[in-house]
């Protein structure tokens, strides 16, 4: 079923993703390392707002175009924060394992986001957890310090990934299109299924 997704276009259902998280832990290689936009992953700079990706992929026979919407880290940008969360149907929170203080900082990503998406009557979305740069040998965050945080905020899902060596990128995005769409498929059975007498 495809009734519930935000945009049917010729593209196939448009997901809109979020990546969030403090500047420089990697959001942008990441996502443009999935998506195969940029072949020279070093060349990425500081996003200034937000840097959208488009990844199309092809999800139990049907096409499904992924936007990326990769929000700057840096302070100054979080005004935008609002626009930026318009329509999101998954959220993916990034730290860097070689810096705690990017995890420990994380929650104040979790709380504007959840804030947001009660003020304006979201359903429940998935949203994980990902630590990037696991290439580097000297991790600083440790598992524990993982999954205090996922309990504390009672995320479900976390994944180890080098954005820059493209190591596990996938995994974390297609994930979250397995959740939505699962998700909106149960809804739209349970919502047939009501007005149908069943
Ligand atoms: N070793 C290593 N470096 C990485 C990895 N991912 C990103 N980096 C480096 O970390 C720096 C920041 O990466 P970005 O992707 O720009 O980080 P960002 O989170 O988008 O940062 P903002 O746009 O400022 O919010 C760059 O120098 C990247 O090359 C990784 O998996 N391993
Ligand atoms: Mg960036």
């Amino acid at each position: 079923m495809s009734t519930l997704y935000s945009h049917n276009t010729k593209q196939g259902n448009i997901l809109k993703i979020a990546v969030l998280g403090l500047g420089s832990v990697g959001k942008t290689t990441i996502s443009k390392g999935y998506s195969g936009e940029i072949s020279d992953l070093n060349q990425i700079s500081m996003t200034k707002g937000v840097d959208i990706t488009v990844k199309r992929m092809v999800y139990c026979g049907k096409t499904v175009t992924l936007q990326i919407w990769d929000f700057a880290g840096q302070k100054q940008f979080r005004f935008m924060i609002d626009v930026f969360l318009r329509g999101v149907k998954g959220v993916i929170y990034v730290y860097d394992v070689t810096d705690i203080e990017t995890l420990v900082y994380l929650n104040e990503f979790v709380d504007l986001t959840r804030n947001y998406l009660e003020n304006h009557f979201y359903p429940t979305i998935p949203e994980i957890l990902v630590g990037n740069k696991l290439d580097i040998e000297n991790a600083e965050v440790s598992i524990e310090d993982v999954h205090d945080f996922m309990k504390n905020y009672n995320i479900k899902k976390h994944f180890l990934v080098s954005g820059l060596y493209s190591v596990n990128v996938s995994e974390p995005f297609e994930y979250i299109v397995d959740h939505i769409t699962n998700k909106e498929s149960n809804l739209a059975d349970e919502l047939v299924s009501k007005y149908s007498g069943n």
